[in-house]
């Protein structure tokens, strides 16, 4: 998601092949054996299969957020993004997919994840995005992450007090036109199939 929102958002043009993880085309594996979506090929020679490496490669293309954030806001940015690719996402992984992990404790992990979002509650700007009304670099990294631990747990996500402004940050992402632009229903890529650009 991130990928794709950093694709969007700098207007990068690619071609677009959608996946479905049960049955990976093996010209994916060829590029990238971990089998982990996204793959970004960008020459004979060039493959980056992490999505925070393709959101750096979209801003070294077209940096739409160069120069919006104070220094402060760029090192808190750097920090959380790190912070959430780590601990948040181990935990993530652990409370949604415990039956992966032998030694998954999901509450604790449930714990961890909310711990996480309480330390960022009360630097969210009340005006949209995390920094104030512009979406930024940090609300695309993070928010796929706070979207999945909700959707692990609807109902008790929801009724959490103490993230208020966590969830209504993420509402304003739900509801924005930029997922619904990511979110298009593609079928899944076929050899043969004719070429699709993304963004469009
Ligand atoms: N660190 C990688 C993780 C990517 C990842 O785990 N992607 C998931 C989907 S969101 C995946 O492809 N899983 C492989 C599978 O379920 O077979 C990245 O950010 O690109």
């Amino acid at each position: 998601m991130r990928a794709r929102m950093a694709i969007f958002l700098t207007n990068t043009k690619c071609e677009l092949r959608e996946v479905h993880l049960k049955n990976k085309p093996q010209s994916m594996l060829d590029l990238s054996p971990k089998g982990t979506v996204p793959v970004l090929k960008i020459d004979n020679d060039t493959v980056i299969d992490e999505s925070l490496e393709i959101v750096e490669w979209a801003l070294d293309i077209n940096n739409i957020f160069i120069n919006q954030l104070l220094p402060d806001q760029q090192a808190l940015t750097n920090e959380l993004i790190t912070l959430f690719d780590e601990e948040f996402k181990f935990n993530l992984d652990r409370y949604k997919y415990s039956v992966r992990y032998e030694d998954a404790n999901p509450l604790e992990s449930r714990s961890k994840c909310l711990e996480i979002l309480k330390t960022i509650e009360k630097t969210i700007s009340t005006s949209h995005w995390f920094f104030g009304n512009s979406v930024n670099k940090l609300d695309i990294c993070i928010l796929p992450f706070i979207r999945q631990f909700r959707i692990a747990d609807p109902e008790w996500f929801d009724s959490l007090d103490e993230i208020k402004q966590v969830k209504s940050w993420l509402e304003h992402f739900l509801e924005s036109s930029l997922l619904a632009n990511i979110m298009n229903k593609n079928d899944p890529w076929r050899e043969g199939d004719q070429i699709l650009i993304f963004p469009q």
